[in-house]
């Protein structure tokens, strides 16, 4: 069986690699999630517990659902790190993130020319950048990859550690369901709860402390649902009217997708997003490894993973539906 692993290192390279630097930058992407902050944190806290030099950046800093996670007030924004002491990396680590440019450009700004890259992820559209690169597609979760590789390489793995890994792993797996998730993500689960990750503590945190607008927000989505494709197909839009009504933050709407993929029969899921900017955000989500939603949104320009993916393309809220759920369409009549 092959392991579908694309990386040009080993687990004992890059232990190397972390060893003999004395200062490391690590980042994620841009509007990070749970994986992201989870996987960027957990290798930050382990990193200083070996005695590194560690700065932690984020162009988006922490959302407020995400506050609790430990360390998470190590991480800064761009504008703090202008306003701090100079970075001054021996090398970069980019945790979860499928291209370079997801970091964001005012982070980029601030990356000397000449210091190699880590780049450790699990998205299947990665574009291979950097000097040393590790991209596990078949893992769920950036998170899973990250504990392995402390695991086998014997790097400090605390309490903190594994909340962030744990955290990395059950948002990226919809609390250990999605199809990806498997006897190795359990044991990975298991082993960081072993190492002091409180489940309770943190499925409350995650999954049971939403701002009300969010609620009322599913509301408003609910009475603009549209299923198509013969039931296979649901999708529901949010316009500015909403966002700016109901006081919508981004992080708010991580995972209202779940509502509508949850339908009997439905195989594809969309949420549209209209952005300020004349920009619209779709997020698609599919139940069928045979109908690939990062090749729908690659058509875009847009990528992710085969049954998780996005694009954020320039165009109305209607002109982004009717292209995207065409292309949708067009993805579910070639599975049959
Ligand atoms: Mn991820």
């Amino acid at each position: 069986m092959s392991s579908g692993i694309v990386t040009n290192t080993s687990f004992q390279q890059m232990g190397a690699l972390l060893k003999d630097a004395g200062s490391i930058v690590v980042l994620s992407h841009l509007r990070p999630d749970g994986d992201a902050l989870g996987s960027q944190l957990a290798l930050s806290l382990s990193l200083r517990a070996l005695g590194k030099k560690v700065r932690v950046i984020n162009q988006d800093g922490v959302p407020d659902s995400l506050a609790f996670l430990p360390g998470a007030g190590l991480i800064e924004t761009p504008g703090q790190v202008a306003a701090g002491p100079a970075i001054d990396p021996d090398l970069i680590i980019a945790c979860d993130t499928a291209s370079r440019k997801r970091v964001g450009d005012d982070v980029a700004q601030l990356i000397p020319d000449g210091v190699p890259w880590l780049n450790i992820d699990h998205h299947i559209s990665n574009e291979r950048y950097g000097e040393h690169y590790y991209i596990d597609p078949v893992s769920p979760a950036t998170g899973q990859i990250i504990y392995q590789f402390l695991r086998i390489e014997n790097l400090p793995v605390d309490a903190e550690v594994s909340e962030n890994l744990f955290v990395a792993i059950s948002t990226d797996t919809g609390s250990f369901q999605f199809p990806n998730t498997t006897a190795e993500t359990f044991r990975a689960g298991a082993e960081l709860i072993d190492r002091g990750a409180s489940v309770g503590h943190i499925s409350q945190a995650l999954y049971e402390n939403y701002p009300l607008r969010r609620t009322l927000l599913l509301g408003e989505l609910l009475k603009v649902l549209e299923i198509g494709n013969n039931g296979q197909r649901a999708s529901w839009a949010m316009t500015l009217e909403m966002t700016e009504r109901l006081g919508i933050q981004a992080s708010d709407t991580d995972g209202l997708i779940d509502h509508i993929r949850s339908i009997e029969g439905v195989v594809v899921a969309a949420f549209f997003q209209e952005a300020e900017d004349g920009y619209v955000r779709a997020s698609l989500r599919s139940k069928d490894p045979d109908v690939d939603v990062c090749a729908v949104c690659q058509k875009f320009n847009g990528g992710g993973h085969k049954l998780a993916a996005g694009v954020r393309m320039r165009a109305s809220l209607r002109e982004a539906q009717n292209k995207v759920l065409k292309a949708i369409d067009e993805a579910l009549e070639r599975s049959h």
